[in-house]
């Protein structure tokens, strides 16, 4: 039971999952070594023009060959929990047929390290690097990625299943539709509004086959889940206009989702209001009882919450919009949130992820919760030994796990808190200008130096409180 241990401390559950999360295209490197092949990020990443500064992942952090090293520094800080992905080219380097042996032992050396040092491993499928292979044959506009995403998850059960508790088939499935098909912003670079709806649908259909999949080889205790970056959506004003575009965002960023996930159905507003695109088609009967197997908890990324309105020539152009990324809504703008922003020039607000959790406690009552995702970039000042005093990033942190905190005395059924990100990494689109870590990277050295606010974090977890910030006026 949560409770505040005194006015000025919020005490959070003995058994709260407290972690940091990471991702294999953004950590790794060793992007040609034990026979990995491209991933579509690979290729995206090389082509000029799609990373700021001309970016990869080539060597990012060196994770591959500092992972003992970086699983010590998870153990420094008293991390209960670390979120991973496995990078699909490297076991699988076609998308289709027998293992990799070479690159599957090296997530058994990860997760041996990780439970040695008493860290629950949280293993996630699928965060962004397709195989270039399977990108090839049509990528996730078509259906067969499905079925080619569902056997890859039984291989890699098969491996790590008899070590690995808890699993996430796809992380952010929004962005890698949406961003990926259609404002092209992210890998493969597509831009095809009836290509996302379809790569939406796939995507589902992979969590589900995924799902039905790991239970099949997975031993029973095993905790399946998808993540999701559900947009905390508001509309900008009570006109009946801004509260149509609110209902057609909240469409298109959570009940796409949501619903084929949990109701076994898409709703008839978001078919409605895309049918000029698509007529759906590719959704098959069958599917939607693929999609909705049960899951053990929800997974959830929050950065910033999304204030939407009606298009109007009278306010400033459509702030954190992607063009493209939002089908059939070319009428639809995202005024600016007003207040503090992070170095991504996201508005901060932990208010939103307060009206996410209670939302889901409503609509999802009996599903647990995991914040799989949420942290900020600053720009961090680096001393010549590797210190980092990142104030603002402690005040991001602090304030959102006070929501998370009010959530739960709100009936929110939240089991863990994971930061991204454990290291500074390869930040997609933004190359390594933009530093999410708790630990800062120097990319030139690989030197690895816990920030002020790891220490900070090591210390909640540490007492299992927050202290109250003081109030300032
Ligand atoms: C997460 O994505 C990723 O899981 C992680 O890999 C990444 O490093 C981290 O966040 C930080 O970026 O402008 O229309 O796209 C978060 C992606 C960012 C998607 C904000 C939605 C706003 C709407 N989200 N974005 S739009």
């Amino acid at each position: 039971v949560l409770t505040g241990a005194t006015s000025a401390t919020l005490r959070f559950p003995a058994d709260f999952l407290w972690g940091a999360a990471t991702a294999a295209y953004q950590i790794e490197g060793a992007a040609t070594e034990g026979g990995r092949t491209p991933s579509i990020w690979d290729t995206f990443s090389r082509t000029p023009g799609r990373v700021r500064t001309g970016d990869t992942g080539d060597i990012a952090t060196d994770h591959y060959h500092h992972f003992r090293e970086d699983v010590a520094l998870m153990a420094d800080l008293g991390l209960k929990a670390y979120r991973f992905s496995v990078s699909w080219p490297r076991v699988q380097p076609t998308g289709r047929g027998p293992a990799l042996e070479r690159g599957l032992d090296f997530y058994r050396r990860l997760v041996d390290e990780l439970l040695t040092a008493g860290i629950t491993p949280l293993l996630t499928l699928y965060h962004w690097d397709l195989p270039q292979e399977l990108e090839d044959a049509g990528g996730w506009p078509a259906r067969d990625t499905a079925s080619r995403f569902a056997d890859y998850a039984a291989l890699v059960a098969r491996a790590l299943g008899d070590r690995v508790p808890m699993w996430t088939t796809l992380n952010e499935p929004w962005c890698s539709a949406f961003l990926g098909y259609g404002s092209g912003v992210h890998a493969p670079g597509r831009t095809n509004a009836a290509d996302a709806l379809r790569a939406a649908h796939h995507l589902n259909l992979a969590h589900g086959r995924a799902t039905i999949a790991l239970r099949a080889v997975l031993p029973s205790t095993a905790q399946l889940s998808i993540t999701l970056n559900l947009a905390a959506v508001s509309a900008h004003t009570t006109s009946p206009e801004d509260l149509e575009a609110a209902r057609r965002i909240d469409g298109l960023a959570n009940r796409i989702f949501l619903n084929p996930l949990f109701h076994r159905q898409y709703p008839d507003d978001l078919l409605k209001d895309t049918a000029h695109i698509t007529d759906w088609s590719f959704v098959h009967e069958p599917d939607l009882a693929d999609i909705g197997q049960r899951v053990d908890f929800l997974g959830i990324n929050y950065y910033s919450p999304t204030a939407v309105a009606a298009a109007d020539s009278s306010r400033p152009s459509p702030d954190t919009a992607q063009p493209g990324a939002w089908p059939g809504c070319d009428n639809i703008s995202f005024p600016p949130v007003p207040g503090q922003r992070t170095a991504m020039d996201w508005p901060v607000d932990s208010g939103g992820l307060h009206q996410l959790l209670l939302r889901l406690r409503d609509e999802l009552p009996a599903l647990p919760l995991i914040i799989t995702e949420n942290g900020a970039a600053y720009e961090d000042h680096c001393e010549p030994n590797g210190t980092v005093h990142d104030p603002e990033r402690i005040a991001y942190l602090q304030a959102h796990l006070e929501a998370v905190h009010r959530a739960c005395a709100d009936g929110a059924d939240v089991r863990g808190y994971f930061v991204w990100s454990l290291l500074d990494n390869f930040e997609w689109a933004h190359g390594y200008s933009k530093r999410f870590g708790l630990v800062h990277i120097d990319f030139a050295s690989q030197r690895r130096t816990p920030k002020d606010s790891a220490r900070w974090y090591a210390n909640i977890i540490h007492t299992g409180t927050l202290a109250r910030r003081r109030c300032t006026g």
